[in-house]
C-alpha cells in the first residue's frame, strides 16, 4: 500500500510538469507566428486578416485564442485516450487512485484560471484598441441605414451637428459605393432612419449596430490595404433585408481627395470614380450587384401563378 502511494504521486507530479511545459513551450511556438499558422488552416473560418489596423489586432487575438484552444483540446484527448487504452479493464483489480492528490488538484485548478486570465487580458486589451476613439479624426462618414438601403455621408465634424459635404445614397438599381483613403483614421458614425440595422464589411472583421433614435454608434477604423470590399446589413430587418448591401472602396489618401473635391463640385458618383481612374463597369460596385427586388412588374403573388396542387 505504501508502495503504491509513493509510486503515484512522482508519476502525477512527473505528468503535471510534462503538461505545464508542453502547452508553454507549444503557446511560444505558436506565438512565433500567428499569421502564418492562420493562413495554412485557411484564418479558422475568417476572410484573412483584415483590412485595417484593427482588424489585424482582432485577427491576432482570434487565430491566437484559437491555437490555445487547440492546445488544450489535444492535450485533453490525449490524457482520455491514454486512459482509455492504458487503463481498458483487464480484470476486476482496480487501476491506482489518485484521488485527493493535491499536485493534480492544484493543477486542474490553477491551469483553467490562468488560461482565462491570459484570454481575459488580451481581449481586454484589443477590445479596448478596437473601441477607441480619437480626437481628431481625418475622415468622419456618416451611415446612414433605413429599409433597404445605405447612405453614406461626407461630414466636415464630428457629432450630429457637423455639416455634410458630400454624400451618397444606394437605390434598388445602384449598389452605393463608400470611397474612403488608406492610412487615415476614419470614424464612422451610425443612425438609423427606421429600425436596428448592422454596418458590417467582412473584410474589417468587425460589424456595429446602427440604430434610430438618439443613439449614435460610433467607431473608427485605419484602413491599409486599397481594394473593393463587399459590406452587408447584419441584423435581419425586414423583407429585403438581404439586398442591404454597399461596396467599400479603399483608395489612396490623394484619390480619396480628387474624389471627394468632384463630389463636392456636385459629380455623381460614377463621375467621380471616372475622375480617380475607374473607367466602365469599375465606375459602379464589383463585388456585388442589385438583386431583382421584383417590386415592378412582379410580385411575390403573381396572379397569373398555379396555386400549388392544382
Ligand atoms: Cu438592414
Amino acid at each position: 500500500m505504501v508502495g503504491k502511494t509513493s509510486v503515484a504521486r512522482p508519476r502525477a507530479v512527473r505528468l503535471a510538469g510534462l503538461g505545464v511545459g508542453g502547452v508553454t513551450l507549444l503557446m511560444l511556438l505558436a506565438g512565433c507566428s500567428v499569421e502564418g499558422v492562420g493562413s495554412a488552416f485557411g484564418h479558422f473560418g475568417w476572410p484573412g486578416k483584415g483590412i485595417s489596423l484593427q482588424a489585424h489586432k482582432m485577427y491576432d487575438l482570434w487565430i491566437a485564442s484559437v491555437i490555445a484552444a487547440l492546445i488544450v483540446g489535444v492535450f485533453v484527448w490525449g490524457l482520455i485516450f491514454w486512459c482509455i487504452i492504458r487503463y481498458r479493464k483487464r480484470g476486476d483489480e482496480l487501476p491506482v487512485q489518485t484521488r485527493f492528490n493535491m499536485p493534480m488538484e492544484t493543477l486542474y485548478t490553477v491551469t483553467p484560471i490562468l488560461i482565462v486570465a491570459v484570454l481575459f487580458y488580451y481581449t481586454a486589451i484589443v477590445q479596448t484598441d478596437v473601441d477607441k476613439l480619437s480626437k481628431n479624426p481625418d475622415q468622419v462618414v456618416e451611415v446612414v441605414a433605413f429599409k433597404w438601403n445605405w447612405q453614406f455621408n461626407y461630414r466636415n465634424g464630428i457629432g450630429p451637428d457637423a455639416k455634410t459635404v458630400a454624400s451618397t445614397l444606394g437605390s434598388s438599381d445602384v449598389i452605393p459605393l463608400l470611397v474612403l483613403p488608406t492610412n487615415e483614421t476614419i470614424r464612422f458614425e451610425e443612425t438609423s432612419k427606421d429600425v436596428i440595422h448592422s454596418f458590417w464589411v467582412p473584410e474589417l472583421l468587425f460589424k456595429r449596430d446602427v440604430f434610430p433614435g438618439s443613439v449614435r454608434n460610433t467607431f473608427e477604423v485605419t484602413l491599409d490595404k486599397t481594394g473593393r470590399y463587399v459590406g452587408r446589413c447584419a441584423e435581419l430587418c425586414g423583407t429585403y433585408h438581404a439586398f442591404m448591401q454597399f461596396e467599400l472602396v479603399v483608395v489612396t489618401p490623394e484619390q480619396f481627395q480628387q474624389y471627394l473635391t468632384a463630389k463636392e463640385g456636385g459629380a455623381s458618383t460614377e463621375d467621380a470614380m471616372a475622375a480617380i481612374g475607374f473607367t466602365g463597369d469599375e465606375r459602379y460596385a464589383v463585388t456585388t450587384k442589385p438583386f431583382n427586388t421584383r417590386r415592378q412588374g412582379q410580385s411575390w403573388n403573381q396572379s397569373n401563378a398555379t396555386a400549388a396542387g392544382k
